[in-house]
């Protein structure tokens, strides 16, 4: 039977006198030691160690002051042999906590709060996480096109300067940032999207926990430990939609929630072959490399329509797809091979919108979907036909329709 997706599981450690909402409980490092503890027993894959604060309003820490209550936790757990992450923001805290034992550095400003960070996690040989924010004070600034795109579009620009920096992707984890700079509305919208994020190609780190967005599903005014059932759900759906990883305060519920997805996707590869997710989470390396391809303003003349007129002269028709590939053979081998052509692809649209003709554009934009759909890599189509020319009795700037189509399970 496939290999299962195992979604790892981070707990949060935060050695904090502040965190929004267990600040002050693990401030003393025996205790934040004992809780990490429990949250290995409970299933934990990783410990993530925050000292710092990124609640709104925080006060900002000297980076020595967060050596100070953090690198002696960071040291005993790598000493039990737990694996490490740590929140930072700071390339001195970075250089100290690998030094130390962490294997992971979390910069929940992808490298640019501190302009020396990438170069420190480059000389450490660390993996990185690469979290979306727009600055430090998470409040501000939420105005989105498109949330999941314009994450995309920010993180492809943040993994873009650690590679320059000398940070291998193989290293890179990305974290579309939860909560950070975004309404209720957008962490919805960016979990439905996750796979946006996922098309850059490396493992993907999601942290709902307790986040504020969370509150609209238990009652006014529950305290934030109460989200912990909203975040197993939501860490659940995050393992679905193919994220490596997530960060939670309460492992318990969510290690359940995730086993859960296991167990059902185990009797699902039984009975159907496989899962099309399939993905192997405990090498990085294995995870299928989704890319979006898109070709736009395809042009070709076509006799579509309802009118005589139309299926005598004929008109030209132009057409847009969008295309989420599986691009895992083509970039490990470059080769055009294990991808869509887009050339050919250019002219196979071409040619349907020349052949037989239909009297709607809808009927169109189906058959340009079953098109894109016949190429093995592809997982989800969205075409759209547009007809300039339309016979419209007034004057308009464009008509069009857009149809989405995902692939069935291969
Ligand atoms: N959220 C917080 C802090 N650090 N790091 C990553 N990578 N992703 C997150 O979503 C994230 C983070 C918010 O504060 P908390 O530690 O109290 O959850």
């Amino acid at each position: 039977m496939a290999e299962q997706h195992r979604v790892e599981v981070w707990g949060i450690l935060n050695v904090t006198p502040d965190s929004f909402s267990d600040g002050g409980r693990y401030v003393d490092a025996g205790a934040a030691i004992a809780h990490a503890r429990r949250m290995r027993a409970q299933g934990a894959d990783v410990i993530d160690v925050g000292g710092e604060s990124t609640r709104p309003g925080a006060t900002p820490l000297d980076p020595a002051e967060e050596q100070a209550r953090i690198l002696p936790v960071v040291r005993e757990l790598a000493r039990e042999g737990i694996r490490v992450s740590v929140d930072t923001v700071h390339a001195s805290t970075a250089r100290a906590v690998v030094a130390a034992g962490a294997e992971i550095v979390n910069d929940v400003t992808a490298g640019e709060h501190d302009p020396d960070m990438l170069a420190a996690v480059a000389e450490t040989g660390a993996r990185v996480v690469l979290m979306h924010s727009r600055g430090i004070d998470v409040t501000l600034d939420t105005e989105y096109d498109d949330v999941a795109r314009d994450v995309r579009r920010h993180l492809k620009g943040r993994v873009d300067a650690a590679v320059a920096a000398g940070i291998p992707l193989e290293r890179i984890i990305l974290d579309p940032g939860f909560g950070f700079s975004k309404g209720a509305d957008d962490n919805w919208r960016l979990l439905a999207g996750l796979g946006e994020v996922q098309s850059l190609g490396a493992p993907v780190l999601v942290g709902t926990s307790r986040k504020r967005f969370l509150g609209e599903l238990v009652p006014d005014g529950a305290p934030a430990a109460e989200r912990d059932a909203a975040t197993a759900a939501t860490s659940l759906l995050a393992g679905q939609f193919g994220a490596a990883a997530v960060r939670v305060h309460d492992v318990a519920s969510t290690v359940a929630a995730l086993r859960a997805l296991e167990r059902t996707n185990q009797a699902v590869a039984e009975r159907a072959g496989e899962p099309d997710w399939r993905i192997d989470l405990d090498a990085a390396a294995s995870q299928p490399r989704l890319a979006a391809i898109e070709l736009t303003g395809v042009r070709a003349f076509g006799h579509h329509g309802v009118l005589p007129e139309e299926r005598r002269d004929g008109q030209a028709f132009v057409v847009d797809v969008r295309l989420e590939i599986d691009a895992t053979d083509a970039i490990r081998d470059d080769d055009v091979a294990g991808t869509v052509h887009y050339g050919e692809l250019a002219e196979q649209l071409a040619a349907t919108v020349a052949g037989d003709p239909v009297d709607l554009i809808e009927t169109l934009a189906e058959r340009l979907a079953d098109v894109c759909l016949s190429h093995p890599r592809v997982r989800h189509a969205s075409v759209t036909v547009h007809k300039p020319s339309a016979p419209i009795g007034v004057p308009f700037g464009d008509v069009a329709v857009t149809v989405h189509r995902r692939a069935r399970r291969r």
